[in-house]
């Protein structure tokens, strides 16, 4: 552990010198082993020799979400399938799954990838973790579970779902901290409050969240509720699952592990690679993967890179929180937002949960018009028509003045949007 942990810490030359022979590596790799990449450097003119260095390595074509769509299920293995030992797969919102395979020296890579990420965010061996995280396709229960184990922790597997039953193990098990997603972090405070629990008292230190957003209003509320310090990461199957970057105490960004994996940022309509500080689209290599290897992956997250220096020490860049999926993007009426804006405003309101849905009434493919369900806090609900309506004009005229938008609202009575023991589903779309 101490030696990979000195991976964090490395000078910018060292970094650089490393991060160079990382895309070589990862390069050679997919061009000797996987047919589909062949095509690709085939079809693009180019020969692995041709790159070596990050200007060079711009000339790789991106891969897309598609490209893996389209290569389901097994199209993108580098090594016979006998040496894969693991599947996991994504299903995403439309089409096939997206399918990710694993050699036994990747899952090591992995696990040993996730402690670091939990190690970052304060965690010991001598914790007891508890996964909420689904344990199945999805990469969180599985991912987590071998590298807190790595790290030596104690786990408890519960995966998602029974939350009564959870609330109970984790008071007897003496559980100090909970690895889920933020939405359901918050979800069992509320079934904790209305079962007469009182959350600070379960003696959560630490919370491991990721797989979603999370935003300031929740990191607060989960905080506020359970005494805890909430720390997130992030991660997606196609490159891996969780273990590419996560927050270390300081909470300034997530430290992106650079020693497994190239960041770049793009811009996403242009593809043009875009300087440290400036949003775009995430864009992934990682090095050493052997199984299903990829080579800069769009993520179509939306995020920057950080670089200046973090209190905590480490010369990592870090990626800043998530703010919104590139095809998350709403176009109404000529106006672009991203959802995250809208909570962002909802935020601004004490009387507003974090709970919240848009709803994009689609007609060929337009959307006409955007519906925003917002749940109110018990505190912020009212029965006076009167100071509803005052408070609906209220959010109207935010959302007017800071995103030029005039969604219909509907102001929702507490507990009435449905919770979830996983990702939480902020946008539908109705086609009219
Ligand atoms: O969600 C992997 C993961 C599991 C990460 C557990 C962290 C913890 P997928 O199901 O493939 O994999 O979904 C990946 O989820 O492209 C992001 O859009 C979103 N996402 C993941 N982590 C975060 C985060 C896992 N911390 C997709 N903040 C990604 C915002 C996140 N979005």
């Amino acid at each position: 552990m101490q030696e990979d942990t000195q991976k964090d810490f490395l000078e910018p030359a060292e970094r650089t010198t490393q991060q160079t022979r990382g895309i070589m590596q990862a390069v050679r790799h997919a061009y000797q082993n996987s047919p589909y990449y062949r095509k690709v450097f085939d079809n693009a003119g180019l020969k692995p020799d041709q790159i070596n260095n990050f200007p060079d390595f711009q000339q790789v074509p991106f891969t897309r979400k598609d490209d893996l769509r389209d290569a389901y299920p097994y199209g993108m293995a580098a090594v016979p399938m006998e040496r894969i030992v693991r599947i996991h797969a994504s299903s995403g919102t439309t089409g096939k799954p997206i399918v990710a395979g694993y050699t036994k020296q990747d899952l090591d890579d992995w696990a040993a990838a996730v402690a670091r990420i939990c190690a970052m965010a304060g965690v010991k061996a001598s914790d007891i973790a508890q996964i909420s995280f689904g344990y199945g396709l999805f990469t969180g229960g599985f991912g987590l579970h071998y590298g807190l184990e790595r790290l030596g922790a104690t786990v408890v597997p519960f995966s998602s779902g029974n939350t009564e039953r959870q609330l109970a193990l984790m008071q007897d098990f003496n559980t100090n901290v909970l690895v889920s997603t933020p939405s359901f972090a918050l979800y069992m405070a509320e079934i904790a409050i209305e079962l007469g629990f009182k959350p600070r008292e379960f003696g959560l230190t630490i919370g491991l969240f990721g797989g979603e957003p999370c935003s300031d209003a929740m990191r607060e509320d989960i905080e506020k509720f359970w005494g805890l310090k909430a720390t997130v990461n992030y991660g997606l199957t196609e490159v891996v699952g969780p273990g590419i970057s996560g927050e270390c105490e300081e909470r300034t960004g997530m430290h992106i592990l650079e020693d497994v994996y190239f960041p770049e940022i793009i811009d996403p309509e242009s593809g043009e690679v875009l300087p440290d500080g400036v949003t775009g689209e995430l864009v992934l290599t990682p090095f050493h993967k052997e199984g299903f290897p990829v080579l800069r992956y769009r993520t179509g997250d939306i995020t920057r890179l950080i670089s200046e220096p973090c209190p905590c020490g480490r010369t990592t860049r870090r990626m800043d929180y998530i703010t919104g999926r590139s095809d998350d993007m709403i176009i109404i009426k000529g106006v672009n937002v991203f959802p995250s804006q809208i909570e962002e405003v909802l935020a601004g309101f004490s009387e507003v949960s974090p709970h919240y849905i848009l709803i994009l009434h689609k007609q060929k493919g337009f959307i006409k018009d955007l519906e925003v369900q917002i749940e109110l806090t018990p505190e912020g609900f009212s029965d006076s028509f009167r100071q509803l309506e005052a408070l609906e004009g209220r959010i109207r005229q935010r959302l007017r003045s800071t995103l030029s938008l005039a969604p219909r609202l509907k102001l929702m009575e507490p507990r009435t949007l449905e919770r979830t023991t996983g990702k939480t589903k902020r946008i539908i779309v109705n086609e009219l």
